[in-house]
């Protein structure tokens, strides 16, 4: 079987529609995470790293301070271990999610290593599970869904072998789906749900590929942006500082090109005639350097990194961005990008 970019598109469309609808306004604060991949506490559970900052963010930072919490899925690695046994190693985590469910502030969409959860009798589950959430914000949309709906190979399983179901009868069909590794797989999902949503001139917030993307850009292409406004600055002020600040920035990018060579095609991403702002991704929150993840707060978005002191030293150094200390612990929040929404949607209404 055959599936097009038009199925793929079709189904994103369905996903659109029958979407639950979420309406913010400029006092509301929403954090979105994705891809936390919880285990059994063991070797093999990729969340376990990063737990501790993840919980004291979660409760010290974001319930304290009532934001809303999206998680946009992948957030129990259920192809590798049980729910029950993930529940009980993270009964703490769980139950900070309950605090925000509480308040009616939490919402949980479904990713591909946790697809059973829509399954599942809801009743059974401390919070219901959702497919996908559009977020208004002064009718402006935000459609957040995980991303594997965007992935042919998701949408072939899907033909082939029906609808979710089958999946959970057939844990081991989609037992090696993983993409998080593989740029060319990445980039395809990428480029589906940024055309998807210029089409619709809306914004499309993913998780999945574990890549955080800020107005359709990634790590290279902001330290382009970069380079290209302290060039401007240092025309001006011809500053010792900017000169070495751009000097880093070059041998960071260089740096990345020798890890990815055959990334370079296709500089400013995805084929289109402008580059649209319209995707967004968290990332993930099982980085080796940290976790990254989503907030939007007084009409604006940001990127924003977390780090544990004691595992990363890195961006303690940096100059461009400076980071802030939680509380009196080793655990650090560190704006790398932000925008005004407003100004990301006029851009994306007048030029896709
Ligand atoms: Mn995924």
């Amino acid at each position: 079987m055959k599936v097009t970019n038009k199925l793929v598109y079709t189904q994103l469309e369905k996903l659109y529609q029958e979407a639950t609808t979420l309406h913010i306004g400029r006092e509301d604060k929403v954090v979105i995470f994705s891809d936390l991949h919880m285990g059994n506490g063991g070797s093999n559970d990729d969340f376990k790293p990063n737990s501790h900052l993840f919980t004291y963010a979660l409760e010290n930072h974001y319930l304290n301070k009532s934001f809303n919490l999206i998680l946009n899925g992948d957030i129990e690695e259920l192809q590798k271990f049980k729910l029950k046994k993930i529940h009980e190693q993270w009964k703490k985590v769980i139950e900070i999610f309950k605090e925000f469910h509480k308040k009616g502030k939490l919402f949980k969409t479904v990713g591909n290593h946790d697809l059973q959860l829509s399954l599942i009798n809801q009743d059974k589950l401390p919070f219901p599970t959702l497919e996908s959430l559009k977020l208004i914000f002064e009718e402006q949309e935000m459609f957040i869904f995980h991303g594997h709906q965007a992935s042919k190979k998701y949408q072939k399983h899907n033909q082939l072998v029906g609808f979710t179901l089958k999946y959970f009868a057939n844990p081991l069909r989609i037992k090696n789906y993983s993409v998080s590794h593989d740029s060319r797989k990445q980039y395809k999902i990428e480029k589906i749900a940024y055309h998807y949503a210029a089409y619709k001139k809306i914004i499309a917030i993913i998780g999945h590929t574990h890549r955080p993307l800020f107005e359709s850009m990634d790590k290279k292409d902001r330290i382009r942006f970069k380079i290209e406004q302290l060039c401007r600055d240092y025309a001006k002020t011809k500053s010792d500082y900017t000169a070495n600040a751009i000097k880093a920035l070059k041998q960071g990018l260089r740096k990345i090109y020798k890890r990815e060579p055959g990334y370079i095609q296709n500089p400013f991403m995805y084929n289109s005639l402008f580059h649209l702002p319209t995707l967004f991704n968290s990332g993930t929150v099982i980085g080796k350097r940290g976790m990254t993840c989503l907030e939007i707060e007084n009409g604006k978005i940001s990127l924003v990194h977390w780090f544990d002191k004691k595992i990363s030293k890195k961006y303690l150094k940096s100059d461009e961005v400076k980071s802030t200390q939680l509380d009196n612990t080793d655990y650090y929040r560190m704006v790398i990008n932000t925008d005004d929404l407003n100004y990301i949607f006029t851009r994306v209404k007048l030029l896709s």
